[in-house]
């Protein structure tokens, strides 16, 4: 009821051929590595996915400051509290960016958080499991971050213009996200037994669901044909979640801590962390939603939404009348207007004077 579970594989439409010569034009650029603007001419296809992966990369981002907003009455220090303010204030922009980004390609956002406001958006798996200690603090940092970034950093150079450059931004903050939560850890690893043992649980409940947060299989993935295509996936996602895997264990090793998995060893031969089978009967159960806060997580953005009409009225409200004086300005001094414009714009009257031939 929450979130639909994964439909059948090979469902989207790729660049068909009723795209003809503009379709391949299109491709052309893509392989030449052009960013594709807003205003350009893009397959129906591509607009369909990018709208959908940008607007789910937005809710994710949203729905992903509620774990951690559960902890910022009981940080354990003044610093701890000051930084995860910062961090879940950091993920609240990038939600904001992510839905400028799908804007551009033709959806309002009114429409986009009502998809996910009616379950009918998927948002991260991963923001459905809970934050029962404070140590989870320091695994979401240090792991979905973590995750995170090994799957955005690449995101920075998709076919598509506005979703790339908002990535970078992204990219530079969750790797500062990803440092705290490591921090958090290395402290809590070298501090007492009990603290220690935090640690491990914590690592214990992150592990799987973070490498579930890759995606399903390549062989099960909808849409990874396409996207790679287009250029606005560069990595699959089994092979992302391997270069996760390898970057991320000997991290943990080095905090001294072991992970869940009796299957994980090194393959000296190809240089990769093997790990064992994922279950994916549970990110299904997730997805369809019935992971454990799936509910608690819908019913929170609901509550939020319904209490921040007053705040939609009111700017709404404000910029009316702003533009409600700015006309009766306009119309009571044009001349003034007239001057004030141009004063403003003087790149658009150097382009109109090359036009004009001035
Ligand atoms: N959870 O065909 P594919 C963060 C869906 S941001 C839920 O392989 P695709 C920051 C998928 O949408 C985390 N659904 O799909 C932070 C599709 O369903 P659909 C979010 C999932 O798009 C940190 C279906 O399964 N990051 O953590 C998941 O090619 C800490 C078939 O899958 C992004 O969104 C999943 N884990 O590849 C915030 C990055 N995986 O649409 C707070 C951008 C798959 O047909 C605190 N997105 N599905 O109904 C991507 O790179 C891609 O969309 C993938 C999925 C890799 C997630």
């Amino acid at each position: 009821m929450y979130a639909q579970a994964l439909d059948a594989v090979g469902q989207t439409a790729p660049a068909g051929p009723e795209d003809g010569e503009r379709g391949q034009r299109f491709q052309r650029r893509v392989d030449a590595e052009q960013r594709i603007e807003p205003n350009d001419w893009m397959p129906a296809g591509y607009r369909k996915t990018l709208t959908r992966q940008i607007s789910q990369h937005a809710h994710s981002e949203i729905v992903g400051m509620l774990p951690e907003g559960n902890w910022i009455t009981r940080a354990p220090t003044l610093r701890r509290k000051a930084a995860l303010l910062a961090k879940i204030q950091d993920e609240c922009g990038h939600g904001l960016y992510l839905y400028a980004a799908a804007e551009t390609l033709g959806c309002a956002r009114e429409e986009l958080v009502e998809q996910l406001l009616t379950g009918k958006a998927k948002y991260s798996s991963i923001f459905n499991y809970p934050t029962l200690t404070w140590a989870d603090i320091g695994a979401i940092g240090w792991l979905v971050d973590g995750a995170a970034i090994m799957n955005q950093i690449p995101l920075c150079r998709c076919s598509y213009g506005p979703y790339a450059r908002a990535m970078i931004r992204i990219c530079k903050e969750e790797s500062f996200h990803q440092r705290q939560g490591y921090e958090i850890m290395l402290t809590l690893c070298q501090g007492t037994p009990q603290q220690k043992e935090m640690a491990q649980d914590a690592l214990n409940r992150w592990w799987w669901p973070c490498l579930m947060m890759f995606g399903p299989s390549d062989k099960q993935s909808l849409h990874s044909a396409d996207t790679m295509k287009w250029k606005i996936k560069r990595f699959s996602n089994d092979d992302l979640r391997q270069k996760f895997v390898d970057a991320t264990v000997p991290q943990g090793h080095y905090l001294g801590l072991s992970f869940p998995d009796p299957d994980l060893q090194f393959d000296a031969h190809s240089g990769h962390w093997r790990f064992g089978a994922i279950d994916w009967s549970e990110f299904k159960r997730v997805l369809a939603g019935d992971g454990p806060c799936n509910r608690e997580r819908l019913a929170a953005r609901r509550r939020v939404h319904e209490e921040g009409a007053w705040v939609r009225a009111a700017a709404l409200a404000h910029a009316k009348k702003r533009a409600k004086n700015q006309a009766k300005n306009e119309a009571e001094n044009p001349a003034e207007n007239q001057a004030e414009n141009q004063a403003e714009n003087p790149a658009e009257r150097a382009s109109e004077a090359q036009t004009t031939g001035e």
